[in-house]
């Protein structure tokens, strides 16, 4: 017998996380003999610093995981049945082609819609060939408004560019508002930044209706009633005005409408604001002296405030509160929202919108898909092709996206890495790559970083990457045009092909070498850092921050900040209110991303299962101890999960960490059976959170 050992083929590949989070981390991939065996956080990457998250730590896990879809596979029961079979990529992509074929005969090409999110972020597999596919087919248009839309629309009309302070200035502010956001979930590698921050004297402040992990390493955290910011910034701003402790140099030099905002600030005296957003007045006179005199003071929004019928005004409200004490003259101070607007990839090249020619396909607002499955005529969606998306689980008022998906007539193709509650309802399934098994091309909504990403390992099984998957069906379709045969390394110099000068000299080769690139800012603030309106410079029509917006006028909404009352809530909404008296927030789980990771064993275990959780006089009040199950129900559906008794929410208030599958779920609803497709306030955004629930005991617990 030869004992010898084999020596082991071991390798260290570079890649980067491509989950829909702000971080955007180098991961440092080892593989052995083929097989990724590690997975880690680069420890030489300033925001990564050497540590992943309790999710992407698992990662080994998930790209190896029994769920894996490996071929292709055609429907063979009835549809939702699950029943399936193998068949070959040939096979499947004629059968696409043919069926395609025949719905842009009978209906044009907008009888088919595409509908995608945030599986991957990257430029290559979530902004290109898919689009230049979907375009030259001249299919319906997805407005992929299910997460940030309302708060892209509010900062438009306020502040007009989308990108704010550099998180690497974050530890020398002395004032941080984490302001409906939860950074310890949602954004860990901005923690040891504020950390740093804490440690040099600053105070942390959350403002969260719940007591979020991030709200529990706050200094003092702040439980407003949902949907109410905006009354609380007035109320700030009322306070702030009143005193005389503004900015007036800045106000006059860099912004538009301050006697008007003055004037409607003096509407919101801290009484007002108390009695509308649950905060003691002595509160919101305490945080508006606190603002105003710390320096440098940031604030850091993302989007769980936004997700409301109000959202796209919240943000607007609360995105001019740095202009009005001239918080922007620190490179340390301000706001950050997001950094993606700071980057400027070539999106024109990636997509190529000249192939739609001189059709204008009608649109769908991604957050209707059951209405749009179930309602449109004139074309009637026949075929609908999901990728980076698992919308029964994530989309809103999932019993209308089920109706849509039941249809016999209708012809659903999924390309997913996994089998998960959308692909169950597909004709056809097509098998995905993970990361570790494609090229693509990263940028990061809460860093200036731009990396790339290289494959650490063959695809498994029969899988594709997307760009490569629309390659092969525009082939089948006789799209003949050569940018259908772009290969990935020439996505990536398109992509990078730009005159915006913050993407000066990033190059794919530059990528490949150094790993990641920062983009070149404008060092102009004190010490040579990045202070992005330390001298103005908006980019809204005025040039300034538009306290008063002529163009929300126009539109017919109040040009000046304002309390809007959610549409679903006491004040909104009484009667509804009367039937359903609990605000339902599902904001992010700590162990998944949306419904990703879901087929984790190891993070399901430590997520638990899906849970509710009740203040105990709510609880009390319903008859309802910890552990009951519990059935949650508004007219849009029922879905049963398990009570935490417990203070972290205010009293009216109930949440449930988002997204478990819905198959997880006591009788297979989710919680987006709960939540409402209407639309926000602006850019069509979705309002998840604006969502009055009733709670009944079903069963005590086990
Ligand atoms: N672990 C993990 N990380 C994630 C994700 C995930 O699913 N899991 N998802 C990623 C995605 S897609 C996104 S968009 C980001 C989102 O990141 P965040 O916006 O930070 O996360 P959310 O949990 O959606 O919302 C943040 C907080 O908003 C609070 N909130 C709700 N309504 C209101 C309100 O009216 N006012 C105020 N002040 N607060 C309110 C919620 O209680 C919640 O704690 O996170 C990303 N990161
Ligand atoms: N109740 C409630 N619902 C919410 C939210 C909430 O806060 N509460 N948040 C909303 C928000 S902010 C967002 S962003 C959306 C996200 O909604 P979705 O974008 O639908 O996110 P996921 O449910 O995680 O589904 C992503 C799917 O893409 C697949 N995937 C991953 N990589 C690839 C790939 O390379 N190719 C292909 N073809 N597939 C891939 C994954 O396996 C997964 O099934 O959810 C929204 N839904
Ligand atoms: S999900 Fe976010 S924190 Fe986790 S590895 Fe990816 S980018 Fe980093
Ligand atoms: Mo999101």
């Amino acid at each position: 017998m030869d004992t010898t050992k084999q020596a082991v083929d071991r390798r260290i590949v570079h890649a980067v996380c491509p989950h829909d989070c702000p971080d955007c981390c180098a991961m440092r991939i080892t593989v052995e003999d083929g097989r990724a065996v590690r997975v880690e956080g680069d420890p030489d990457h300033p925001i990564t610093r050497g540590f992943l998250c309790v999710k992407v730590n698992q990662y080994v896990e998930h790209v190896y995981s029994e769920r894996r879809v490996l071929t292709p596979r055609r429907r063979v029961g009835p549809k939702g049945s699950g029943q399936f079979k193998e068949i070959g990529w040939d096979e499947a992509l004629d059968e696409i082609a043919a069926r395609f074929r025949a719905i842009v005969a009978a209906h044009g090409g907008e009888g088919i819609l595409p509908y995608s999110y945030s599986g991957t972020l990257g430029l290559l597999h979530n902004y290109s060939m898919d689009y230049r596919f979907f375009h030259r087919l001249g299919a319906t248009l997805l407005e992929r408004t299910i997460c940030t839309a309302a708060a892209v629309e509010g900062n438009k009309y306020t502040l007009g560019s989308y990108y704010g302070t550099d998180p690497e200035n974050f530890p020398d502010a002395k004032l941080i508002i984490c302001w409906g956001t939860n950074p310890v979930t949602s954004n860990p590698h901005l923690m040891p930044l504020i950390k740093a921050a804490q440690d040099n004297g600053a105070t942390l402040v959350v403002i969260d209706p719940r007591r979020t992990r991030t709200a529990e390493r706050a200094d003092w955290h702040l439980q407003p009633r949902p949907g109410t910011d905006a009354a609380l910034a007035l109320g700030l701003m009322h306070v702030i005005i009143a005193e005389g402790l503004h900015d007036e140099e800045y106000v006059r030099a860099h912004t538009l409408g301050f006697d008007e905002l003055r004037e409607r600030a003096a509407e919101y005296p801290p009484a007002r604001v108390a009695a509308l957003t649950g905060i003691a007045e002595g509160e919101i006179v305490r945080l508006a002296h606190l603002y105003a005199t710390t320096k440098p003071a940031v604030i850091r929004l993302q989007y769980g405030m936004q997700r409301h019928s109000n959202g796209g005004m919240l943000v607007r409200v609360v995105t001019c509160l740095p202009a009005l004490i001239g918080a922007w003259r620190d490179p340390s101070g301000g706001l950050l929202m997001s950094t993606s607007g700071g980057f400027g990839f070539n999106f024109r090249a990636l997509q190529r919108p000249d192939l739609l020619g001189d059709r204008r396909p009608r649109s769908v607002n991604m957050i209707q898909l059951g209405d749009a499955l179930t309602g449109l005529t004139d074309p009637p969606i026949a075929g609908l092709f999901i990728y980076n998306a698992d919308p029964v689980a994530s989309a809103p008022d999932s019993n209308r996206v089920l109706a849509g998906l039941a249809r016999e007539d209708l012809f659903t193709v999924v390309h997913d890495t996994y089998c998960t509650d959308t692909t169950r309802w597909a004709d056809i399934i097509l098998p995905a790559t993970s990361q570790l098994e494609q090229t693509d091309l990263h940028w990061a909504y809460g860093n200036y970083y731009v990396q790339m990403n290289r494959p650490a390992i063959a695809p498994l099984g029969e899988s594709k990457p997307n760009a490569e998957l629309f390659r092969l069906l525009a082939a089948r379709m006789g799209f003949d045009e050569p940018c259908f045969r772009d290969s990935d390394e020439a996505l990536i110099d398109q992509a990078l092909d730009t005159d915006r000068p913050w993407m000066r000299g990033i190059t794919r080769e530059r990528l490949a070498r150094e790993r990641w690139v920062k983009l070149d800012l404008p060092q102009n603030g004190p010490g040579g850092r990045f202070a992005p309106f330390a001298e103005g410079g908006f980019r809204t029509p005025s040039g300034k921050v538009e306290f008063y917006s002529a163009r929300l006028k126009e539109l017919g909404h109040d040009p000046l900040p304002t309390h809007v009352p959610l549409v679903e809530s006491a004040e909104g909404s009484p009667e509804l209110h009367a039937r359903y008296p609990l605000t339902l927030l599902s904001p992010k789980a700590h162990h998944f991303i949306n419904s990703t990771f879901n087929d984790v064993a190891t993070l399901t275990r430590r997520e638990g299962r899906p849970t509710i959780e009740i203040h105990p006089d709510d609880a009390a009040a319903r008859g309802i101890a910890d552990g009951d199950l519990v059935r949650a129900f508004n007219d849009r559906g029922e879905c049963f999960l398990h009570a935490l008794v417990i203070d972290r929410v205010r009293p009216g208030v109930v949440a449930s960490p988002a997204t478990w599958w819905a198959s997880k779920f006591k009788c297979g609803q989710g919680i987006n059976a709960l939540t409402p497709s209407r639309p926000a306030d602006m850019g069509g955004g979705a309002t998840f959170y604006t969502n009055l629930v009733q709670i009944e005991r079903v069963t005590s617990g086990e």
